[in-house]
């Protein structure tokens, strides 16, 4: 390489540098007010079911928000609000998951209809 091409590779990696710098602070920027756009107007929660309990098994939670029952056990199982009128899920599988949009406030007990010893309450205000 002679010496005038290693000057220029050097000058070009100094302008990659300098480039890729520009592009992250710019990228940063645009990411912080966006985060937190999206905790203050999402409303989404997970409620987690292994070893035949639901986790957290009391939540609360406001009106409008999404609670996502995830399988992570290994056996399916069903969401079933006391109430039959409220909601109730089909059985799923390990890996998937049941989700339902709260609308009116109020306390939700819940279980598993085929394992009843499963039990969980969601207060939404
Ligand atoms: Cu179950």
């Amino acid at each position: 390489m002679s010496r005038f091409c290693q000057q220029r590779s050097i000058r070009t990696l100094g302008i990659i540098f300098i480039a890729s710098g520009i592009f992250f602070s710019a990228s940063a920027a645009n990411k912080a007010p966006k985060k937190q756009a999206a905790s203050h107007s999402v409303h989404f929660h997970t409620v987690g079911m292994k070893n035949m309990v639901y986790n957290p098994a009391k939540l609360t939670i406001s009106v409008g928000d999404t609670v996502e029952w995830f399988n992570s056990d290994n056996v399916p199982h069903m969401v079933n609000s006391d109430s039959s009128t409220v909601f109730q899920s089909p059985l799923f599988n390990p890996g998937k998951s049941f989700q339902y949009v709260f609308k009116t406030s109020g306390k939700f007990p819940y279980h598993c209809a085929i394992h009843p010893m499963m039990v969980g309450t969601i207060t939404v205000k």
